[in-house]
């Protein structure tokens, strides 16, 4: 290593007036960060511009991305800015790739002021596709948009809007051009700076030992070992999506408990995720889907990009929907022994996630949340000591070992179910639904929609449903009539700082309990995401095994019809379904 200090240089540079994170940090096209002069680096300053130089000077920060396209380039910038913004310890992945769950693990580990997680989730990567940068803090969680905040209270300190207002005003950048780190060495590497701040340090760490050993103080490995690969084990197919969960999962399930090497599918990281869209569901993990069809495989699953969502399938390709996820696991809460030590304090979904786990809160007692999208709300209830487990309709699943959804997390706990219960995901399931009812729900996206368009159809939409005359009104389709019982645009009010989110989500409540919810994604990076979420709950015996779109027919054609959807943005149906 050169022996003389680095220089640190300012910068001059212009404000970019995007740069507000969406509901995970900011996304955008990878030729958007390529092209636009600086745009990286104006984001990168701001996050270390939030903090105050007090906390930042000598602190420990985690980097680590899904090791999309562009990744490497970007953790490049990452450190030399660091270190000249006094930052005084990096904590990186191997080749500069960690998965979301793993930053927010080794955040907590090293005790890190916070972390840089650089990833678009389940949107596509490579040159066309899509590049992300957010922000954790130090309880290892995301920090994300404060849209509809009441405008008293914490939301105007907020680290986000810190961030976001930093990038608006922005004039200067400080980086160390020179500095040069090595990531593809576990190593320890130390700089000597010509400033006056100590000596910047590098650790490259194995992020997936650090994880792995998380999991084996939460889960009984010994357990999910004789599950895997004992004398009765079960068959398993697990799809890595090309994203960042390979390495993971070939560690952890392959290695260390036992299944077969065959069992992890596209295991290999790529910068483009083989061209394909790294989003478990049932569209674009169509091919996990047909294998577990079948009838080989007795459990399937898939993960995002980076680690943090993840589908699960019974055999013959049996679908268990996210919302249904959270609520088996909850029912089954004591097969995980994690939780036998810690006990349950709460449970929580977001707003638009089915009410399934609604009917386990009741039948056990415990504490229900009901919280907009975007984990960040779970965060703060964890913290505050009152949630244990959660979840989101959008494939997401967790608990309060860390403060971001964790997708092998969600596959451990399932196995774990497995293994207690010795019966097939399917059966799970329909006993689930015997026992506390079924919540059918479906979601409709419809992506890259014109922007103008869906906010000008939300604009009237809200009009429309919030007039005193909507109240009440009927709606009949085939045999079925729905009468609206409530409707508004939801608002959350913090239980532990009180802050108040507007905004977040168009509902419709029908008198049976049914709903119909509107939203716009924060995730997308082209125009606009229109999201339709359907719910509705049915405890009739006879009817709890049908298919749920069937049953939701007439919600969908209430939906579509309210909002005029189809019409208002030339679309004839949605992208994706649910
Ligand atoms: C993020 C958030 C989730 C949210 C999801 C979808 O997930 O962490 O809480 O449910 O986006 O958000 P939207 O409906 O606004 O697109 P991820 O996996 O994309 O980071």
């Amino acid at each position: 290593m050169d022996d003389s200090p680095l220089q640190v240089l300012t910068r001059p540079t212009a404000p970019y007036p995007d740069q507000r994170p969406g509901t995970s940090g900011l996304r955008k096209k990878v030729s958007v960060f390529q092209s636009k002069k600086d745009y990286l680096q104006n984001f990168v300053q701001s996050i270390y511009s939030s903090i105050d130089l007090l906390d930042r000077q000598g602190s420990t920060m985690v980097v680590g991305g899904d090791g999309r396209y562009f990744n490497q380039t970007a953790i490049e910038v990452i450190v030399q800015m660091a270190a000249a913004n006094g930052v005084g310890r990096l904590v990186i992945g191997h080749h500069g790739i960690m998965s979301t769950p793993a930053v927010s693990c080794v955040i907590r580990k090293y005790k890190a002021i916070g972390g840089i997680v650089l990833t678009a989730s389940h949107n596509p990567g490579g040159r066309e596709g899509d590049f992300g940068i957010k922000f954790n803090t130090a309880n290892g969680g995301a920090v994300t948009r404060e849209e509809g905040t009441g405008g008293k209270g914490p939301a105007q300190d907020a680290v986000t809007n810190r961030i976001f207002q930093i990038s608006r005003t922005i004039e200067e950048y400080a980086i160390c051009p020179e500095l040069r780190v090595d990531l593809a060495t576990l190593s320890k590497q130390t700089f000597d700076l010509e400033n006056k701040f100590k000596p910047f340090t590098v650790e490259i760490v194995d992020s997936v030992e650090s994880y792995a050993n998380m999991l084996r103080n939460i889960f009984d490995f010994a357990a999910l070992k004789e599950l895997l690969s004992g004398e009765n084990h079960i068959k398993i197919q697990l799809d890595a999506m090309h994203g960042v969960m390979g390495p993971y999962v070939k560690r952890i399930l392959c290695e260390e408990l036992g299944s077969p090497a065959n069992s992890a599918i596209n295991c290999v990281p790529l910068q483009d995720f083989g061209g394909q869209h790294p989003d478990p569901n049932l569209t674009y993990a169509a091919d996990l889907v047909e294998t577990m069809r079948g009838g080989q495989y007795d459990f399937g699953a898939a993960f995002d990009g980076d680690g943090d969502r993840n589908m699960i399938l019974g055999k013959h390709g049996f679908f268990v929907n996210p919302s249904d996820s959270v609520a088996v696991i909850a029912a089954n809460v004591f097969s995980i022994p994690y939780f036998q030590h810690t006990g349950v304090r709460g449970y929580a979904r977001s707003m638009p996630t089915s009410a399934a786990l609604d009917n386990v809160a009741r039948a056990t007692k415990i504490e229900l949340y009901e919280t907009p999208t975007g984990w960040k709300f779970f965060g703060n209830l964890m913290d505050a000591g009152k949630l244990s487990l959660c979840g989101e309709e959008s494939f997401g699943t967790g608990a309060d070992h860390i403060r971001e959804k964790d997708g092998l997390w969600a596959v451990l706990a399932w196995l774990s179910i497995l293994a207690t219960r010795e019966q097939s995901v399917e059966d799970i399931i329909k006993d689930h639904w015997q026992t506390f009812g079924r919540n059918f729900f479906t979601k409709y996206d419809y992506e890259e929609v014109d922007l103008d368009a869906a906010i000008q159809m939300m604009e009237d939409l809200e009009l429309m449903i919030l007039e005193k005359a909507f109240m009440g009104q009927r709606f009949a389709v085939g045999e079925k009539l729905y009468q609206v019982e409530k409707a508004d645009n939801f608002e959350y009010t913090d239980p532990v700082d009180g802050r108040i989110c507007r905004n977040q989500g168009l509902r419709i409540i029908f008198t049976d309990g049914s709903r119909i919810i509107y939203r716009l994604s924060g995730t997308g990076s082209v125009g606009a995401t229109v999201r339709v979420y359907i719910d509705s709950y049915e405890k009739d015996p006879d009817k709890i095994f049908r298919d749920p779109q069937v049953m939701l027919a007439p919600l969908v054609t209430i939906a579509l019809k309210v909002s005029q959807l189809h019409e208002r943005t030339g679309r004839s149906g949605p992208s994706v379904i649910t």
